[in-house]
This record gives structure tokens, sequence and C-alpha cells, in this order.
């Protein structure tokens, strides 16, 4: 399927790139990327994204390139290019400004990606070849493999947006989906020029003053409970108004706490303009703590959703209600996980 999808790519002399919308590290990563290696064999490329790119990831903008999606909706570019490469996500939810655009064109398109959604849909209207595995890391890893089964030549540039689509996706080679593809193309890429220590500093050194001083705020916030396994922390309306920080901002904080040994599920808790509360859950991985807590359910029991290590919600507040709800919660999490211990080591 790579083959037959890098094939039609190569026939393609100018070729549109999306991805998805607040895109990250790998989504800019993975679309950047791409459109040096076209440009590098000679052919078109353009990146379009959907809305600003966030302050973090600014050098890839300059490194690669990369357009905003034009206001109109995107019909006027339909001439422009002989067909679409989607990287990093195959769901209509999160390429809302083009959907009425890709819904009336004809063009054939290519979506590469690791999440597991279902994507028939971007095919109903057009030729559709889905290069989707969910078992990858990150997108950029599986641009890595197709450019390695194609023979496309990645340069300094390709190669350092490459770089930081692995290392965001894994959380520096830390999260549970770091796998041996991953280190292999790190591998591959530092042989060829990438320095690691100079990608740490763009995408780790570079926060505003004002994170620093939220972060500040957050830990002066902290609470654990009484056996020190859940941290709470609360960001109040004023704390972002008097900082100078944005929701962008708290981008990571959540996991702060983890660094204490006694601590297995982190909640954090922010006031939204809109008067929500965003809810941030974390735990650690049972190999680790010895508890498997499950935050995706948690966050479901309010209405919201995740994964089983780090999941989300908003709810309506005030602050200090939504933390007693959302502590005892973790607490009943902790209590059903450790009784599910018992039962399997029975
Ligand atoms: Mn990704």
């Amino acid at each position: 399927m790579l083959t037959r999808a890098g094939e039609r790519l190569a026939g393609w002399q100018r070729t549109m790139i999306l991805t998805h919308e607040r895109p990250d590290g790998d989504a800019l990563g993975a679309a950047g990327a791409m459109k040096r290696v076209i440009e590098t064999a000679g052919r078109q490329a353009s990146v379009y994204v959907f809305g600003e790119v966030p302050p973090r990831y600014a050098f890839l903008d300059k490194l690669c390139g990369l357009d905003r999606w034009p206001a109109a909706g995107g019909a006027q570019l339909d001439g422009q290019f002989d067909g679409i490469l989607v990287v990093d996500t195959s769901s209509w939810a999160q390429i809302e400004p083009a959907v009425a655009y890709l819904r009336g064109s004809r063009r054939p398109r290519i979506v590469l990606d690791h999440h597991a959604t279902p994507n028939d849909l971007f095919g109903r209207d057009a030729e559709l070849i889905s290069l989707i595995d969910a078992k990858a890391a990150s997108a950029c890893s599986l641009v890595w493999q197709w450019c390695e089964l194609m023979g496309w030549q990645l340069d300094e540039t390709a190669g350092q947006a490459l770089f930081s689509g692995l290392i965001t996706d894994t959380g520096w080679f830390r999260f549970s989906n770091t796998d041996a593809a991953t280190f292999r193309a790190a591998a591959a890429l530092v042989e060829r020029g990438c320095r690691p220590e100079i990608l740490y500093a763009r995408l780790y050194e570079t926060w505003s003053q004002a994170r620093l001083r939220l972060k500040a705020r957050l830990l002066n916030s902290l609470e654990l409970s009484p056996d020190g396994r859940i941290a709470t922390m609360c960001l109040t309306l004023a704390d972002f108004a008097e900082t100078g920080a944005t929701q962008a901002d708290t981008e990571e904080l959540v996991n702060e706490p983890m660094s204490a040994e006694s601590v297995i599920v982190s909640v954090l808790l922010s006031e939204m303009d809109s008067g929500k509360i965003r809810v941030n859950l974390r735990s650690k991985a049972p190999d680790v703590c010895g508890l498997d807590v499950d935050m995706a359910a948690l966050a479901q029991s309010l209405g919201g959703g995740g994964h089983r290590r780090a999941a989300g919600v908003r709810v309506a507040g005030p602050i200090g209600e939504v933390k007693t709800r959302v502590v005892q919660a973790a607490q009943d999490a902790i209590e059903r996980a450790t009784k599910e211990r018992r039962k399997t080591s029975k």
C-alpha cells in the first residue's frame, strides 16, 4: 500500500498537504517534511495550516514554509493541485475548515495517519489511498518508513521536521508508545546531521516567560491527598490574567507532580473564559506504580474522554466544587484499581 501510494504521490506535480486543527509537532513535522521531500524531488507542494501555528512550532514554519488555509474555504485552490495528502488525522472533525472543500473536490487523496479513527469519509467523493497504522507511535515515523521504502531523499530540513514529530508524540521517547521504529528513525536522522540538543532547546526551552510564571503559581496551588497518591492543582482566571499566560500555556504542566514517587494520579483544573473548568487527568503506568487507574473511565463518568493514562473533561464550575468531585472520583478509581489488582493476583 505504501508503494502504491508513493507511486501515486510521485505522479502529482503539485501536492496540497493538510493536517489537523490545533496542529502539534507531529502534524507540522510530518506535513513540513513531506513538503521538503516533494520539493527535493523537483515537484511542488504547499502545506495549508488551519489557524495560527503555535509559537512553540514557529521554527518549523520558518524551516518548511507553511501557508494559512484561506478563510474563503479553499474552493479557489482546487485548480492549483493534482492531489491532496492529509497527515496525522483521518477524521472530518479535525479538519473542519476544509470539509466543505474536500466534499466538493474530486482531487485524489492520500491519508497517512496513526490514529484508529474510521476514515472512509475522506474517500466517498474521490479516489482515496489510506495509509493508517494505529500501532505507529507518530505520523512522522510513518513518513520516515515511507521515505525509506520509496528511496526519497530527506534533506536536513526534512530531517529536523521529522525528528520534531518523533519526539513530541513520544514525549521525548518516554511515553508508552515509544517503540523500536521510533529509535531506528531517530538514529538514522542523527546520522544524517540532525542535532537532538538543538531541537530540544527549540521545543522545550522556548516557552514564554508568562508560562514560567504560571507554572510557579500552579506549583504553589499543589495539594496532595493524605496518602500522597493524588496531586491536585488549580489555575484561576486571575492566575492567567496576572501572569499574561493563556490556556495553551498549560500544555504538559499536568505532568509536573508525577516527579514525586508517591503521586500516581495528577489532576489539573483550569478556569476558562467560558466559565467552564477544564480538567486534565494523568495516571502513572501500572508497571511503575502497581495500579492501573483508568483516567478515561474517570473522564467519561464526568462527560469527557481520552486514554487510560491521559484524559480530560470540561465541566461547569465553580472550581472548588469541581475539585472536590474530581478528587473523590480519583479516590474511587484508585480503590477500584486496588480491588482489581487483588482479584488478578489471587
Ligand atoms: Mn501524531
